[in-house]
């Protein structure tokens, strides 16, 4: 039985792309060249991978995946530059102890950006330049990280400007989770126009899409879209996912999901994918942030010992009914 590849179902509409790492770029090798047109590093390109210690880059694991996309004539999104989390310590400490200053930081910064984007410049075609600097809950706008309380709000706008510095041909983005929240939707358009009125060369939005059966419901997810497309900027899916656990939900018995689970999944996938088809003049990359179930960041997090069924195929990497879902938007049969 042939399986239609969802690379080609979707060409006309978006690039569909897939997180891996440097065990599943030879595990699942068959499913990615035959699935996916587009990868994601799902640790292997962040700083804590890149440059473990001031000065010392490591890109071999790196190197690995940017070799598996070329060879097998992928693109490649880069992912992530400047973070508050998988970040080394180094980068906020001051050399004689206690914390790094401002100029220290950025100086930081920008080498480690000039290395990292200027090595896969012409290989990673747009990168993350910053991920998840918005505050979840309440009244504050930006997180509380170090980079923010160290350096200012402005880290941001320097991010971008010494991205586009190393890669000036690179598609540069902010990503960011919980991006269909109302209210963290807001403060995410908010970062965005002030990233534009300061002058930063921002070229997209990275709608992550962390999602579950419960959440966000399609039209909390189309009135993000709406609202992001409005700031005349582009949308890459960067890194999505469908927990079959609700929010709350903490069982840690199941072996496998449940009919009802996947039936919830597909029907969800199916309905998001439809929407994606809509916005496709918009939207320009789908990823999801894995190749198959056998191997998802959702196993044991956030619940330990905890399995998870997240994406379109199953752990032998068989396509499930979500992926038959997703490719009769197209108006294909599976
Ligand atoms: C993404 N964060 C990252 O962009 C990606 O690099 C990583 O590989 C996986 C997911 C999503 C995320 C953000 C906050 C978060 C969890 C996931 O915080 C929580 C911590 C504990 C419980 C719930 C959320």
């Amino acid at each position: 039985m042939s399986v239609r590849s969802l690379r080609e179902v979707f060409k006309g509409d978006f690039d569909i792309g897939a997180a891996v790492n440097i065990w599943t770029v030879d595990s699942a090798a068959e499913l990615i060249k035959a699935q996916y047109g587009s990868l994601t590093a799902e640790n292997e390109m962040k700083p804590v991978n890149t440059q473990p210690a001031e000065g010392v880059f490591t890109f071999e694991k790196a190197d690995k995946i940017a070799d598996f996309a070329a060879g097998h004539g992928m693109k490649l999104r880069g992912h992530t530059l400047v973070w508050h989390n998988q970040t080394p310590d180094w980068f906020f400490e001051a050399p004689g102890g206690g914390p790094a200053d401002r100029e220290t930081l950025l100086r930081r910064m920008r080498d480690h950006i000039r290395a990292v984007a200027g090595r896969y410049r012409g290989r990673a075609y747009c990168w993350d330049v910053v991920n998840e600097a918005v505050a979840d809950e309440g009244e504050q706008w930006l997180r509380p990280s170090k980079w923010h309380e160290r350096v200012g709000p402005d880290y941001i706008v320097r991010a971008f400007e010494y991205a586009h510095e190393a890669d000036p041909d690179a598609l540069l983005f902010y990503n960011d989770y919980n991006e269909c929240n109302p209210a963290k939707r807001d403060k995410i358009i908010r970062l965005v126009k002030w990233l534009k009125e300061q002058g930063a060369p921002i070229h997209g939005i990275g709608m992550q899409g962390h999602y579950n059966l419960e959440s966000p419901s399609i039209a909390e997810v189309r009135e993000a879209i709406e609202r992001y497309a409005e700031l005349g900027l582009i949308i890459h899916v960067t890194e999505l996912d469908m927990s079959v656990y609700a929010w709350d939900d903490r069982r840690t018995d199941l072996k496998e999901p449940t009919a009802e689970m996947l039936e919830r999944q597909a029907e969800r996938y199916e309905q998001l994918f439809a929407l994606y088809r809509e916005y496709r003049d918009v939207i320009r990359s789908v990823t999801f942030w894995g190749a198959a179930d056998d191997y998802t960041w959702l196993h044991n997090f956030p619940v330990r010992g905890r399995r998870n069924w997240p994406l379109l195929f199953d752990e032998n990497h068989r396509p499930k009914e979500a992926f038959r879902r997703v490719v009769r938007t197209a108006g294909v049969e599976a």
